[in-house]
């Protein structure tokens, strides 16, 4: 077995024979060598199951050991072992004070886990097993000590000097050096370590808790980005109002700080009282951010202050738990986000995400449970179905409990737990003892992968009044499990009356009232649910408020779904009866193929649509949802066999009908929503720029030099980036492929400083849905502002190529082709990004023949090669499903 292969198990799990009480870091960066010195306080651990005199520390590949000491004697090599990534020192006695020192090479890093070099600053990624490029250690997250970390470096070029928790000393050093130590209270693992070395610039703000302590807080960083903090530290601050009002969470430090950094292989990580984030998710201004990114900023500031709870104050015993930090600190963000904007569209947004990411996974050779049993790699799975799947998991106790429940079982398991390292046993555990609700059949949530149907069928008996629900669920096999146990599920229903309202509820058989908005306990393969005292045959609303994270499978007929999508008081059931009857319209358009371009539409299509544009009492973000068209991907998740262009030619089809269907509408809903005054940030005004810019697509579709000119002027007026960033995604993606040109010219002249923005012109060029793509993609690895070396750029480039799926899928195989190239170039040195673009290349099982051929024999290819853990991975497992 290579150590690529290497499994690490569940069911493996042991406690650390040791503890370490405190960690003493002595850090000095150094030009071509940074030492780090690291004392540690080490006692056998009582509860150890298998107690050993042998202390067994991890290290990465660039550590060179210098020195080993054991209560301040010098250790030869008799006393220790040291074998590539792990130093074992033998008859530890009881409790000892160990010593090592190390040299490491920072700068060389690229892989940005450990201690690394981003443009001028040096900073920490530790989570998951990061820390041990550092030094040797116990890295793993049920190892909890207390860290004091000294930092010494260059003060011209290094003046900022940070660790986790509070400054307690600072001072100059001779040639020009200086020194801070922080001291962090409050044990943690080393996941949650952070330093950061450079010269950056603060933003203050400050935040009085609910008990009365003042708490500074702090974002660092570099002089040009000073004007773009503003947006962060108000979300900040409403994050830690919210989390005190609906958790009771208090912040414990009296500082709290964010560090913003280029070179970030993910969004932010949520080291205690020093977060740092991936600059694209921490910096924002309305002339270089769109409204989406403002909100995917608030989420992101929202979570990782949150994880100061769920995730800090609580952690994980092991890496199979992190669903246990991650899903409910998604759940918490959506839900923060979901009270500070509009539900409904919130939810929405995250059902999207869910379904066609999350529901694409569970059907993949990557598919895994949210607590995973086995790895090779952890890093692949900080996963859609970790962080997604795993909020809804823990919305589904929600729904479950009820809030005042659900609130009682947080309280005991942080009370429980704080301080602690535990699993999402735990976790189900809490809010099975504050509820004496039973979860064990829930818990299959857990341990099951892939994503249940439920069959739904109903009957009315209008001799007795009664109707009847039938559902029945089923789960397809996946790789780790053929068969699956009936999960334990919320199934929310209303039942509405030929007017639209609400009827009330009265189940056969259980409690008398249930309202008229009910949530039926679904446990067995099958179930039937009799409502009495229903006068006429109603129309079901099911899975209201996607209640969970399943397959609707009810043969709605088409004018109970014209119904819902305007009588639906549910605004996810709302937007879904939409959905449905869009994709019933592109799924009609694909089998027209050889006539798509003079595809018609339904009349009573064209009336709902129409009746919402210019409906002006709703609100506009909701319009902009209900007549948004499915996306390419989420097509491909509900057809059988995925034929990409023929989704893409469909979909064109039906955006080409619509825009000729309704175009007088769709041209008053853009300027009355289309403001040029002051520019505002409300609630309202959000939801009409994402309106009017789906209006001005549909629009575009039409091909006509009015709406274009309309797109062009709309780029020129520079009024913020989400409407300049629209108007030239649409001429991206027009027919007329010319009209683009000369405004990317302008758009990178103007922005050529800004990398945030730069990333935003590389990502509408490389995703534009429009096919031959891949010679300008090529093209642009040359353009001077790409570095194969930062996440944000390869990302921007490679991975929106990928999204571009009539690209990425030609028939030639060269996307493919270009995309394992590109794999291949990164496994050398970010193994993390390199397996997150090869994710895609096994996801080819619903795809056409020739397709499959081409993805398989790509991941022959790369298999082939000598490659990291993390690809390997991916493509082993792809290639097992082959
Ligand atoms: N815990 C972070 C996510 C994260 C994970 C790994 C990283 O680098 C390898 C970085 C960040 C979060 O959920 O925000
Ligand atoms: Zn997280």
């Amino acid at each position: 077995m290579t150590q690529n292969s290497q499994v690490t198990y569940l069911k493996d799990y042991q406690v650390p024979d040791f503890i370490i009480e405190t960690t003493d870091l002595d850090i000095r960066v150094g030009d071509e060598y940074t030492s780090v010195v690291a004392r540690l306080k080490v006692r056998r651990n009582p509860a150890s199951s298998e107690p050993s005199s042998e202390l067994i520390l991890q290290g990465g590949k660039g550590i060179k050991l210098q020195d080993v000491m054991m209560d301040g004697l010098i250790l030869d090599e008799s006393n220790y072992d040291l074998n590539g990534s792990e130093l074992a020192i033998h008859q530890c006695p009881e409790a000892f004070e160990l010593t090592t020192e190390c040299l490491i090479q920072p700068q060389l890093n690229a892989s940005l886990e450990g201690l690394y070099k981003s443009g001028g600053m040096y900073c920490t990624q530790c989570e998951a097993e990061g820390f041990r490029n550092i030094t040797y250690y116990l890295d793993r997250p049920d190892a909890l000590s207390v860290f004091t970390t000294r930092i010494s470096a260059p003060k011209a070029s290094y003046p900022i000097l940070l660790a986790n928790g509070n400054p307690v000393d600072q001072g100059d050093l001779e040639n020009g050096e200086h020194y801070a130590v922080w001291h962090d209270p409050f044990p943690k693992p080393a996941y949650l370590f952070a330093m950061v070395a450079g010269d950056l610039v603060r933003q203050d703000d400050q935040f009085t808790t609910q008990s009365g302590r003042k708490v500074d807080l702090q974002i660092f960083v570099e002089a040009h980005n000073s004007h773009k903090c503003d947006h962060a530290l108000a979300s900040l601050k409403r994050s830690m109002l919210w989390d005190e009002q609906n958790y009771g969470r208090e912040y414990d430090l009296d500082l709290f700080m964010i560090v913003a950094v280029d070179d970030f292989n993910m969004g932010a990580m949520e080291n205690k009282g020093l977060n740092i984030f991936n600059s694209d998710c921490v910096l924002a201004d309305p002339a270089t951010s769109s409204d989406a990114m403002f909100e995917r900023i608030e989420g992101i500031v929202a979570h990782e202050y949150f994880h100061n709870w769920s995730g800090n104050r609580v952690t994980c015993r092991d890496w199979f738990q992190l669903s246990l930090k991650e899903g409910f600190t998604v759940y918490r963000d959506a839900q923060y986000t979901a009270d500070t904007y509009s539900a409904a569209v919130k939810r929405i947004d995250d059902v999207t995400v869910l379904r066609t990411h999350q529901f694409a996974e569970d059907a993949s050779p990557m598919a895994h449970p949210i607590r995973p049993a086995s790895y090779i790699e952890i890093n692949n799975f900080y996963s859609v179905t970790v962080y997604e799947k795993g909020a809804e998991v823990v919305g589904m106790i929600h729904t479950l409990l009820g809030d005042d429940l659900f609130r009682k079982g947080s309280d005991l398991y942080f009370d429980r737990h704080d301080g602690q390292a535990v699993t999402t046993d735990d976790f189900v555990a809490a809010m099975s003892d504050a509820s004496g609700i039973n979860l064990d059949q829930f818990k299959y949530w857990y341990s099951q992968a892939g994503t249940p149907t439920l069959a739904v069928t109903d009957h009315y008996n209008a001799i007795n009044n009664e109707y009847s629900l039938t559902v029945v669920q089923s789960t397809p096999a996946t790789a780790e499990c053929e068969v699956k146990l009936p999960f334990h599920l919320p199934l929310r229903v209303a039942l509405l009356d030929t007017k639209g309202k609400e009827l009330p509820l009265q189940l056969q058989g259980s409690e008398p009232v249930l309202g008229n908005n009910c949530v039926l306990n679904i446990t067995q393969a099958q179930q039937t649910f009799i409502f009495e005292g229903i006068a006429e045959q109603p129309t079901p609303s099911l899975l209201r408020g996607f209640s969970a994270p399943v397959k609707l499978d009810y043969a709605y007929t088409e004018e109970q779904l014209l119904f819902l999508a305007s009588k639906d008081q549910d605004g996810f059931c709302r937007w879904e009866a939409c959905q449905r009857l869009l994709i019933e319209a592109t799924e009609r358009a694909m089998g027209f193929m050889s006539q798509a371009s003079h595809y018609q539409l339904k009349d009573s299509l064209v009336t709902m649509l129409r009746t919402s544009l210019v409906d002006e009492t709703l609100d506009p973000a909701m319009v902009a949802k209900l007549v948004q068209l499915p996306s390419e991907a989420y097509l491909a998740e509900t057809q059988t066999i995925v034929d990409v262009d023929l989704i893409h030619t469909a979909r064109e089809a039906i955006r080409l009908a619509i825009a000729t269907a309704l175009e007088s509408e769709l041209l008053y809903c853009y300027q009355r929503c289309h403001d040029t005054g002051v520019f505002s940030q409300t609630g309202k005004a959000i939801g009409q720029r994402a309106l009017k810019n789906i209006c001005l697509y549909y629009l575009n579709a039409l091909d006509q030099a009015l709406y274009q000119t309309m797109a062009q002027d709309q780029y020129a007026l520079q009024a913020n980036m989400t409407d300049v960033g629209a108007a030239l995604h649409i001429l991206i993606g027009h027919k007329n492929s010319e009209l683009a040109a000369p405004l990317l010219a302008d758009f990178y002249q103007r922005w050529q400083g800004d990398a945030q923005v730069v990333c935003q012109w590389f990502a509408m060029q490389c995703g534009a849905s429009r096919p031959g793509l891949l010679g300008q993609v090529k093209a642009l690895l040359d353009h001077n502002a790409f570095d194969i070396r930062n996440p944000n750029k390869v990302r921007s480039v490679v991975g929106s190529f990928i999204r571009s799926a009539i690209n990425f899928h030609a028939v030639d195989g060269s996307g493919y082709a270009f995309v394992g190239d590109m794999i291949l170039k990164l496994d050398g040195f970010n193994p993390m990004i390199a397996a997150g673009l090869a994710k895609p290349l096994g996801r080819f099982k619903r795809k056409t023949k020739d397709r499959q051929q081409l993805m398989v024999s790509q991941l022959q290819r790369l298999n082939q090669a000598e490659l990291s853990k993390d690809v390997f991975e991916v493509v082993s497992k792809a290639l097992s499903a082959s």
